[in-house]
């Protein structure tokens, strides 16, 4: 490992100035530095979102639960964490799209480049000016890729703090900003941590579509839009289905409450900007796509992540939401889809847009030919909910 020099207090200070100007060159925001052990109540808070089950069904949180409580468990010769903010401001209302149920809804991160290939480049060229400026010392580093608890560290660094809806919140950003880290062996000065701002004000929690919020400061991931859309692989449980409206990708209800973003700004970095074509697509279009189609579409976006059959599975989900039958004949095509989650979806999509007499006749003809149990399970649950209503 490459020795890490000791650094007077006056060359410490150039240092991280000259640390921020090259930060701020290379399109970040914000930046702000604090120490491996600041963050001592991050691993119990951790383990308790985990034993409250409300990772749900994303594994790799429990597996990695050791080394991400705690910087120095990932790695132990981390003397000092250097965090950074990437404003991803939307030029408009974040949320104007969802009033409009013929387009399907992207939330905001995700309407422009992935921002881990965004930023990676950019972190890799600030960690090799520190190793050049310090004359030394080793680095790692991170965007989302490793086991860090990327939200209390940058509270400690004073990036910002915790709202309730448990994402970072700054006085000068709002909340729309990544956030990303650089692990050096280099004993960097530690900034204060920045207390809580939230007072009272409880506009993110009362803003959820699905209740996701069991207390402040605590989301269970399970009933999150978000998760749902995103992480989840399955049916999308039926009590969110309605809730979802047309959130085809990630939710920002409640981001978009928070008063602090009257101090946000629409972001810098050209490709953090929305793709026209993303920010209202049309449900029509989106519901057509093929595996190919979908994959150019998506290109470079983080969309692509999630795959055509679940990224379909939301947008029939958003069809069935959205009270226009002329959806009708692209749903009935994907009763065909080889993908068991888009025949599933499609039942529900039809049942909402049915009337009960022509969704029973379809069920008839088509459960003769359905053999997967979960496909059935769903026309079965449909016809009981629309009999149940009348
Ligand atoms: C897993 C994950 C998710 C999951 C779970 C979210 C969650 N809140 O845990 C899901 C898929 C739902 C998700 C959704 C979103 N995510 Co996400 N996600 C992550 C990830 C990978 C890990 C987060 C984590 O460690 N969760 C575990 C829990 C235990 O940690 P925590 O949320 O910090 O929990 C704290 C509180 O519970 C608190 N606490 C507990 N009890 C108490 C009591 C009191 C009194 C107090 C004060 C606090 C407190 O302490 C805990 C530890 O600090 C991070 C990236 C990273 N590596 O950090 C991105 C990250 C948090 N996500 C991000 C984004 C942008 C989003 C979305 C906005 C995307 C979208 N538009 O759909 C939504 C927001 C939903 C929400 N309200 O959180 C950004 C947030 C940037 C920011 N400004 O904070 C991150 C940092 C990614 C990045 N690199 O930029 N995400
Ligand atoms: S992202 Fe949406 S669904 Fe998830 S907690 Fe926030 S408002 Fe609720």
């Amino acid at each position: 490992m490459p020795s890490s020099p000791a650094l007077s207090a006056k060359a410490l200070d150039r240092l991280c100035s000259q640390l921020r100007e090259k930060a701020a060159q290379l399109g970040f925001d914000d930046l702000a530095i604090t120490r491996p052990g600041a963050i001592p109540q991050a691993p119990q808070r951790l383990a308790q979102f985990l034993a409250d089950g409300h990772h749900g069904t994303m594994g790799w949180m429990e597996e990695t639960a050791d080394r991400r409580g705690s910087p120095s468990v990932l790695w132990p010769q981390v003397r000092s964490v250097i965090m950074l903010a990437m404003n991803y401001g939307p030029a408009g209302d974040a949320l104007e799209n969802l009033a409009h149920p013929d387009r399907g809804n992207i939330s905001v991160y995700a309407r422009h480049r992935d921002y881990h290939d965004v930023t990676k480049g950019k972190l890799k060229e600030l960690a090799s000016f520190l190793v050049s400026r310090a004359g030394g010392g080793d680095v790692k580093v991170f965007v989302d890729t490793a086991p860090v608890m990327e939200k209390p560290l940058a509270q400690a660094a004073g990036l910002g703090w915790q709202g309730k809806h448990t994402n970072l919140v700054s006085r000068r950003l709002g909340s729309w900003f990544f956030l990303a880290s650089i692990f050096t062996t280099l004993d960097l000065s530690a900034a204060e941590p920045e207390r809580d701002h939230c007072g009272s004000c409880r506009a993110c929690l009362s803003a959820c579509p699905t209740g996701a919020f069991p207390q402040p400061y605590r989301l269970d991931a399970r009933r999150c839009i978000s998760y749902l859309t995103i992480e989840h692989a399955g049916p999308i449980p039926a009590e969110f289905r309605e809730p979802m409206g047309n959130r085809i990708y990630g939710c920002d209800d409640c981001l978009a409450a928070c008063p602090w973003n009257k101090f946000a700004v629409e972001a810098r970095e050209a490709k953090l900007k929305a793709r026209a074509d993303l920010e209202a697509p049309s449900l029509d279009a989106l519901l057509k796509l093929d595996d190919p189609a979908f994959r150019q579409l998506f290109s470079g976006s983080p969309v692509k992540r999630i795959g055509r059959d679940r990224f379909i599975r939301n947008c029939l989900i958003a069809a069935g939401n959205s009270g226009d039958t002329s959806h009708l004949s692209q749903i009935v095509t994907l009763l065909g889809d080889d993908a068991v989650i888009v025949r599933g979806a499609a039942v529900w999509a039809l049942s909402r847009l049915l009337a009960p007499e022509a969704f029973m006749v379809l069920a008839q003809e088509r459960l003769a030919f359905e053999a997967d149990a979960e496909v059935r399970g769903e026309w079965l649950a449909c016809l009981q909910r629309q009999a149940s209503q009348n």
